[in-house]
């Protein structure tokens, strides 16, 4: 099998020919957050690379010191820093002011959602760097890379931004890349991570997305840039991607990153199902299974059993709300009811199925997330999947950020963007929840992460290797432990916002649930290695059958 760091062999052609002349002696360096692969940074890479340049790029988790070490030695021409996580601000400032305080001149120039959004600010906050490449990259990034090797004037670029003394000019935008065909796969240089052995690997089949969420961040970026907010890659290049994927580098998983899955409407409904014929020509179904994020309200039994046998096996939603004014307020033009038809839906289908949920939100008073709870309760007290559930944080660019500045209410600065409820019990009540029942929702290594990986595990062996008898009794003692663990989550808040508003201070209880989520997690590890180690044979031969593929 091939290993991954050399994927970048696979382009397509396009109108945009290597330089015989091109002076291969400046690299570029692209510095962004690597884990489970940013295909941001694949595209731009894989595009430059294409017109020949060379491209190294640089986990932004790798310590200061050998990003260093490697600038150093590379001397680039240009530095690009891929921010997507706007919270991440302040650590990308200290990264470039360290760079420069050891002699790095290299142009610097940063991309993403935020610095796309919010240019001035970026500029403002971020002294050492030359300039921003606004929206869609791969075309701005790759002329101010020539313009600097040939030292032609870089500040005409259409989609870049730059200061200029104590002002900042914003050029023209580009347009969004009409046909996203045109570019070259993406460039995947990084581990893929594994699921029971089996590799996976992000892929996008389209971008934008044409709701328009008042928190959202996604749209906001799509639409301020002129062209078309969602364009929907033909499904034969998406199918040809997969199958050089999986046919050479072993890849049986496939995270669709799309905002909202092309599902919408009937001619997104006809894409979709020419994927499926897609897959079935190239002999795909049955050899991979895939996820997709998409909206509660495109989800129909028929579709979505088509979808599940040609291997759609994970269905993302950002739910958000279990009351009418919360779906409201976030915009998601959705009610409640559709959000339960979907997930009644996806259990009947035996889909796996995740969700995003915003138990706070500027509206939110103790009634709405009383019902909020309840709502939960509803969809995941039968222990189908560990219940998440966070705070609406107010990014830049979005409009209930707008909002919530003329309401006086949005406070907090870049790295933490918040805002003040209505009845300000709440805020105690955000606080007191996330000190007692915190590790249970947030972070890459909580409770309910830890649940969903194992409820992970299990739709993968169910779909790729042969069926066998124990999965079902590793299922129903995984459902006993969600639903348990749901249940002192769910009790948990109800108790501690009750007592808030009754300020009656009894929920100390709750303030020692380390121990028990120790416990639970402990039976969690107990319960899956016993299972691994009772069905070695069986799970080697799952594993191997799909790993041979790609030899
Ligand atoms: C995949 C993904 C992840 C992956 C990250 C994988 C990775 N290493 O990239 C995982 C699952 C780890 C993840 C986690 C989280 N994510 Co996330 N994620 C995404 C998602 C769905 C897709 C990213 C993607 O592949 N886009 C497709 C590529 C092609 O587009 P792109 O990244 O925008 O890049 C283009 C341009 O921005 C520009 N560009 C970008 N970088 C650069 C750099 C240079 C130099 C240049 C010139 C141009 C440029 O050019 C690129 C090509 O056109 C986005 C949504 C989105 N549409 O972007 C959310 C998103 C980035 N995530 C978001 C959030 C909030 C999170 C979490 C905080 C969620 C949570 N509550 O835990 C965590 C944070 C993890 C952490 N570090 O602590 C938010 C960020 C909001 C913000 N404004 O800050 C987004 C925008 C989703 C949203 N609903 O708003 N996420
Ligand atoms: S939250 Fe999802 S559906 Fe809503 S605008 Fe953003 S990407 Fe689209």
């Amino acid at each position: 099998m091939k290993e991954l760091n050399v994927l970048n062999e696979t382009v397509v052609a396009t109108d945009l020919e290597p330089l015989a002349t091109q002076d291969m002696s400046k690299p570029v360096v692209l510095i962004g957050f690597q884990r489970q692969g940013n295909l941001g940074i694949g595209y731009l890479a894989a595009t430059l690379i294409r017109r020949g340049h060379s491209v190294r790029i640089l986990d932004f988790e790798e310590s200061p010191e050998t990003i260093l070490k490697v600038i150093q030695e590379d001397s680039p021409i240009i530095v690009g820093f891929s921010l997507i996580f706007q919270f991440y601000l302040p650590r990308f400032r200290a990264l470039m002011q360290y760079l420069r305080d050891n002699g790095i001149s290299s142009h610097f120039t940063i991309g993403g959602h935020f610095p796309s959004l919010s240019h001035e600010r970026t500029l403002e906050l971020i002294p050492e760097v030359d300039s921003v490449v606004r929206f869609e990259g791969e075309l701005t990034l790759l002329e101010l890379v020539e313009a600097l090797i040939h030292e032609r004037e870089w500040r005409t670029i259409h989609g870049i931004a730059y200061r200029q003394g104590r002002s900042v000019v914003g050029n023209p935008l580009r347009r969004l890349v009409e046909d996203l065909d045109t570019l070259p796969f993406p460039l995947r240089q990084f581990e893929p991570t594994t699921v029971m052995g089996q590799r996976t690997m992000p892929i996008l089949a389209s971008r934008g997305c044409s709701r328009t969420c008042s928190f959202c961040s996604i749209h906001m970026f799509y639409r301020a840039a002129p062209g078309r907010v969602v364009r929907i890659r033909k499904v034969t290049e998406v199918v040809r991607e997969m199958k050089e994927l999986h046919d050479e580098y072993g890849i049986t998983i496939f995270l669709f990153q799309d905002d909202d899955f092309p599902l919408y409407g009937p001619s997104w409904r006809r894409w979709a199902l020419s994927l499926v014929e897609e897959l079935q020509r190239q002999q795909l179904i049955g050899k991979i299974i895939w996820k997709i994020s998409c909206r509660a309200d495109v989800v129909e039994p028929d579709l979505f059993a088509t979808l599940r046998d040609a291997g759609l096996y994970l269905v993302y939603m950002g739910l958000e709300s279990g009351t009418e004014d919360g779906l409201d307020v976030l915009n998601k033009e959705i009610t409640v009811e559709q959000n339960l038809r979907a997930i009644e839906i996806l259990k009947t289908l035996g889909l796996m199925w995740e969700f995003g949920f915003m138990l706070f939100d500027p509206s939110s008073t103790f009634e709405s997330i009383a019902e909020n709870v309840r709502f939960l309760r509803q969809i995941a007290e039968d222990g189908d999947v560990a219940a998440v559930f966070c705070k609406m944080l107010p990014y830049d660019g979005t409009p209930i950020k707008e909002t919530l500045m003329a309401q006086g209410r949005f406070n907090g600065d870049v790295c933490n963007p918040d805002y003040d409820f209505i009845d300000q019990r709440i805020a105690v009540c955000y606080e007191t929840i996330g000190k007692t029942v915190g590790e249970w929702v947030r972070g890459a290594d909580c409770m309910a992460s830890l649940i969903n990986h194992a409820w992970h595990e299990v739709f993968v062996m169910e779909r790729l290797f042969q069926s066998h008898d124990a999965i079902d009794s590793y299922k129903a003692s995984l459902t006993t432990l969600t639903k348990f663990s749901n249940n002192i989550l769910f009790t948990a808040v109800e108790e501690i916002c009750t007592s808030i508003q009754r300020n009656a201070g009894t929920y100390s209880a709750y303030e020692e649930l380390g121990p028990i989520r120790e416990q639970i997690v402990s039976n969690l590890i107990q319960r899956r290695n016993q299972f691994v180690a009772d069905n070695q044979s069986w799970l080697l031969k799952g594993v191997s059958k799909h790993i041979l593929v790609g030899a």
